[in-house]
């Protein structure tokens, strides 16, 4: 059994962009590699990766979490003055409650966050003093490369508590014909957009297919810049080492690494499957959100 604090010792980034780093990972991501991103688009083609955000959305209450809420302040007919119409709006959300960043401040474990900071940086009345989603709402620019596990296996989702591997990873990677490199936003596509459009949300949350935590390396040695998945934690849950996200603590705690929740990654992986083509310009800054330790996100997807 893999023992998750042992391996996030082994994969630390603690300290190797800086002891006041807060982007962690994302400082694998280099000019070139976002020129070289921008010069792969050959047609023009723009596909957004979220759900949509409102009342429909997959979550069920679990930790507090519950669905955006929207709210009209303003409409047309009741707001007029003079004479120009106006309609406004807010809306009220768990940050973490569809599409999103977990930022480095989201997840820690023996009172420590990313870099060594103290998890008493993040206040139950201030929120994160360190490692906030601003910390790298300029950050998000680079090439994607979209791995497609459900296709690769033939189903339209992984059966839940089914652990990709290294090996998967790599396979896909054959199958595509793609390599994911230094710098790289890996996109991991599990199906499990089609279980919740199809069977909705009850048990979408209680379990589900995801990365393993032998990934951790793999995403370690290939220098991935952040990883994000159609499920909603990127891990395969029931976890394998019976610990509580394992992937997460190595991932955001111990290398520094950002992950994006609850991709809709259906109409890319359409079209990259058309056109054998699995590699685009990824853009998906987070909000600029002050002391935030998660943002929702529209990505952009570029081919
Ligand atoms: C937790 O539930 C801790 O995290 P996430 O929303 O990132 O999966």
């Amino acid at each position: 059994m893999v023992d998750y604090k042992a391996l996030g010792a082994e994969l630390s980034n603690w300290g190797r962009w800086g002891s006041d780093d807060q982007v962690g990972t994302l400082n694998l991501v280099r000019p070139e590699h976002i020129v070289a991103a921008a010069a792969q688009v050959r047609s023009g083609k723009v596909f957004q990766l979220s759900i949509p955000v409102g009342k429909d959305g997959p979550q069920m209450g679990l930790g507090g979490r519950v669905n955006p809420v929207h709210l009209m302040s303003m409409a047309p007919t009741d707001f007029e003055p003079h004479g120009m119409q106006v309609a406004d709006d807010w809306i009220i959300m768990p940050l973490q409650s569809g599409t999103q960043w977990d930022a480095l401040a989201h997840v820690g474990y023996d009172d420590k966050l990313y870099n060594g900071y103290d998890a008493r940086e993040v206040g139950s009345r201030t929120g994160a003093q360190q490692l906030a989603v601003d910390a790298y709402s300029d950050r998000i620019v680079g090439r994607g490369v979209l791995l497609d596990i459900a296709r690769l296996r033939g189903v339209p989702w992984l059966e839940p508590g089914t652990a990709i591997t290294p090996a998967d990873l790599e396979e896909a990677e054959r199958a595509q014909g793609v390599t994911v490199a230094e710098g790289d936003f890996l996109l991991v596509r599990t199906g499990w957009r089609v279980r919740l459009l199809e069977q909705g949300r009850d048990g979408w949350m209680s379990s589900e297919p995801g990365l393993g935590i032998d990934c951790a390396r793999w995403l370690h040695t290939r220098g991935v810049a952040a990883v994000g998945s159609d499920n909603w934690a990127i891990e395969v849950i029931p976890s394998e080492t019976g610990d509580m996200l394992p992937l997460h603590c190595v991932l955001i705690r111990d290398m520094g690494m950002p992950l994006a929740e609850i991709l809709d990654l259906e109409a890319l992986a359409a079209d990259c499957a058309a056109d054998g083509v699995w590699s685009f310009l990824f853009v998906a800054p987070p909000l600029n959100i002050s002391n935030a330790v998660g943002s929702p996100v529209t990505p952009i997807a570029v081919k």
